[in-house]
């Protein structure tokens, strides 16, 4: 388990910048001009990022866990936004998995198959011998990763490096070694490079420029008569895309311009640049300490790894590793967006950029099935085609046909989610009106070819894949159909706004197939069915097999599973979640009531969607023990696929759970009227304090269940717990609660 930093920072004895002020030897980089200031800025700079790592804003690996490499690589990652580079120890142990990711930068293997492009490690230090791993933190507040190593009382190695938020592609590497861990490193200035290409054109070109001077220091020097012990600077720079299309910049100028920066300045940007980003996207879980720290690691690998310009292709692990290929999914979409839309919308933009640039690849599919609009892929990657493998390999080593991309079509519905909830936090019909218009209309276009309809007037949507991918080529998923049809409102909306962006009738049109796609509701139980047939399936309850969260195709086996009520993840629920005006008022309890003893969490989103939805019926307690979970993920390896890379969407739950769930916060379209809040939050937690951008306005919201402290810098209008819709001036007052006595949930309530 990863744990906290020591309150107190990590101890070690690193002395003074000057000492390292010796030799700079006669190294080949172009200039060295300014190079002693180079290793005391880093020897500061080693000392700073030290005291910077503690209590709920950094998250520590401690020393002598064996077995935990990878999954502490995923962990300990770092990225701008852009490239990434994976956690490991700068000695790269047998056990390590080193790599430099970055978004978008595919690779095409023979078989068809496209997966990110792995470059070296620009950690890595060729060290005579391991100093045994040390205590790693990763700064939650600055996103740097310290190590440090120390016998029998004596520091062995210190080292920090960060990717430079300020600056993408630009990275920074201090490390002190002592004698016989360093006796490799050649003092000088060295320079190096490295470029990996991809079959698809693309490159990563990895260049770096490292200064190795002695370091006389009563720190690692010590014990070694005070000589041999060296100081390693490393400036770096990484360029990532396709060579003449998207190559960001040349990776030696990088260099260049670190090197005019050095290190100091470096830091001061960076520490600078999260600051910024932390200041509008915080949460913290007053009360709970080890909840807010493992909050923020969501939150902390969701900024890294997305870009805030260009397009954003967010892969299911971002760039902490390479499960899933890269590829992209519905978990970038509906996951991730929000707590950007929320917080920094230029990275929820460049998400939908990523989409926007992909339409012709969309469109393409459609026609392909002889259909109109676009048709957005299930998994995607470097050009929007559908890379989806055909089979893969179950753990009894069977092969199984994976056919989540020929019918898990909800994507589509999923993309003008993501869309809407962009304006929607924005408060501004801009991005609906221009560019993201196409997100929007033409995934309704496609459904509207793509649906029957029935001889009794009733539109379907046959064949298909939910969220919950435990049941195939099912009839009218609950989930898929109303989302589509809300979708295709939303798109009538955005025709009646932009009538050149569809064609005449289409809104009318779309209107209609709204209201006449079936949604599986049955007013007897008051629950919708998951798909036509569902209830008619072997009741199985989760308990019966085993405890959540379980893989329960493992258990039972593809085909009993097939034919059960068991269910991997969310589904109907999920509409719950995203779209609460679109699915029948009062709902929410008695789908709850039926599907969570039903649900596996086989997948590791299906936690937090349905921690969000009790903390909206008033069930803190299960709520928050389901939020937990959530967080402990990756941190735990609760899923044994976290040497793979961070599961992001889980992230992006866990801040849904919090925000729209505990918090009540809600969110529908660019012209609401008013913030609506409407807190729910377990005993023991005293308040819940959420910064975030709405309709332009940066707030601070301090949440109790009997009000709501709101700071803002703009004059905003907020509804606290049902109440008459406040207008709060800066920097901000208390909103009561309007809700009056408590135990109840919010529809119920409402
Ligand atoms: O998108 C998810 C899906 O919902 C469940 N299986 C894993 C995918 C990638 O995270």
């Amino acid at each position: 388990m990863l744990g906290p930093a020591p309150a107190s920072g990590l101890q070690g004895s690193i002395v003074a910048a000057g000492a390292a002020a010796g030799s700079t030897g006669g190294g080949d980089v172009a200039s060295t001009a300014g190079t002693p200031a180079t290793s005391a800025a880093g020897l500061d700079v080693l000392r700073q990022a030290r005291d910077h790592s503690a209590g709920p804003w950094a998250v520590s690996v401690p020393p002598g866990r064996s077995g935990l490499e990878r999954v502490e690589e995923s962990c300990l990652a770092v990225a701008d936004g852009r490239t990434g580079i994976r956690g490991s120890v700068e000695e790269n142990g047998a056990a390590s998995d080193p790599a430099v990711l970055a978004a978008g930068v595919y690779e095409r293997e023979p078989d068809g198959t496209e997966r990110l492009v792995e470059a070296p490690a620009w950690t890595a230090l060729d060290l005579a011998g391991s100093p045994g791993p040390g205590v790693r933190v990763l700064d939650l507040r600055t996103g740097a990763v310290f190590r440090t190593v120390e016998r029998d009382g004596h520091p062995l190695f210190h080292s920090v490096h960060w990717l430079c938020l300020a600056r993408p592609g630009t990275g920074v590497m201090v490390a002190e070694a002592a004698e016989w861990i360093a006796a490799r490193l050649e003092p000088g200035e060295h320079l190096d490079s490295v470029s990996v290409p991809s079959s698809l054109g693309s490159v990563i070109e990895v260049a770096s420029a490292t200064q190795v001077v002695p370091a006389r220091s009563e720190g690692v020097g010590e014990g070694s008569d005070g000589g041999g012990a060296a100081l390693v600077t490393r400036l770096v720079g990484v360029a990532a895309g396709r060579r003449t299309r998207t190559m960001r910049d040349d990776p030696t100028r990088l260099v260049g311009h670190a090197r005019h920066a050095g290190p100091a300045e470096l830091w001061d940007e960076q520490v600078a640049a999260w600051a910024r980003r932390w200041d509008v996207a915080d949460v913290e879980v007053v009360g709970d300490e080890e909840l807010t720290r493992s909050v923020r690691f969501g939150l902390f690998h969701m900024m890294a790894s997305v870009a805030s310009r260009g397009e954003a292709a967010v892969g299911a692990r971002g760039m902490t590793g390479p499960a899933y290929d890269g590829h992209v999914f519905w978990d970038a979409d509906v996951f991730v967006l929000p707590f950007l839309a929320a917080t920094w919308p230029r990275s929820a933009r460049a998400i939908l950029e990523y989409r926007i640039r992909r339409l012709p690849a969309a469109r393409a599919a459609a026609a392909r099935a002889g259909l109109a609009g676009a048709r957005f892929p299930w998994e995607s990657a470097d050009d929007g085609t559908d890379v989806t493998p055909g089979s893969g390999v179950d753990e009894a080593g069977r092969t199984v046909p994976i056919l989540t991309g020929q019918e898990e079509e909800h994507i589509g519905a999923d993309v003008g989610w993501a869309a809407w909830q962009l304006a929607a936090w924005a408060g501004s019909w801009r991005f609906l009106d221009g560019p993201g218009a196409p997100l929007v209309v033409e995934p309704a276009r496609y459904f509207e070819h793509r649906m029957a309809v029935d001889a009794d007037g009733t539109a379907h949507l046959r064949g298909m894949i939910g969220p919950d991918e435990y049941h195939e080529h099912v009839d009218d998923n609950a989930y898929t159909n109303l989302m589509v049809s809300w979708l295709l409102r939303r798109a009538a909306e955005v025709g009646d706004r932009r009538p050149d962006a569809v064609v005449p009738g289409e809104p009318a049109r779309w209107r209609t197939m709204a209201r006449s796609l079936v949604d599986g509701y049955d007013a007897g139980d008051g629950t919708h069915e998951q798909f036509a047939g569902y209830g008619g399936l072997e009741d199985l309850l989760v308990a019966q097999i085993g405890t959540p969260p379980l893989a329960a195709d493992l258990v039972l086996g593809r085909d009993r599973l097939m034919g059960s009520q068991i269910i991997k993840q969310a589904d109907v629920l999920m509409a719950h979640l995203l779209i609460p005006d679109g699915i029948g008022r009062g709902t929410l309890a008695s789908d709850m009531d039926r599907y969570l003893p039903r649900t596996a969490h086989g997948s590791s989103l299906s936690p937090a969607v349905h921690a969000a939805l009790l903390a909206r019926l008033g069930r803190t307690a299960e709520a928050r023990s389901l939020l937990e979970l959530a967080t402990r993920i990756d941190l735990d390896d609760l899923t044994g696929t976290t040497a793979g890379g961070l599961h992001l969407a889980t992230f992006g739950g866990v801040w849904q759970a919090l925000v729209t769930g505990f918090a009540g916060i809600r969110v529908t379209g660019p012209d609401d009227p008013a913030l609506v809040v409407d807190p729910r939050l377990p005993a023991d937690w005293s308040e819940l304090r959420i910064r975030l951008q709405w309709h332009g306005r940066r707030l601070a919201l301090s949440c109790r269940n009997d009000g709501v402290h709101v700071g803002t810098d703009r004059l905003v209008a907020v509804s606290v717990g049902g109440g008459t819709v406040i207008a709060v001036h800066p920097p901000g007052r208390w909103v009561p609660s309007g809700r009056t006595g408590g135990g109840t949930g919010r529809e119920e309530a409402t």
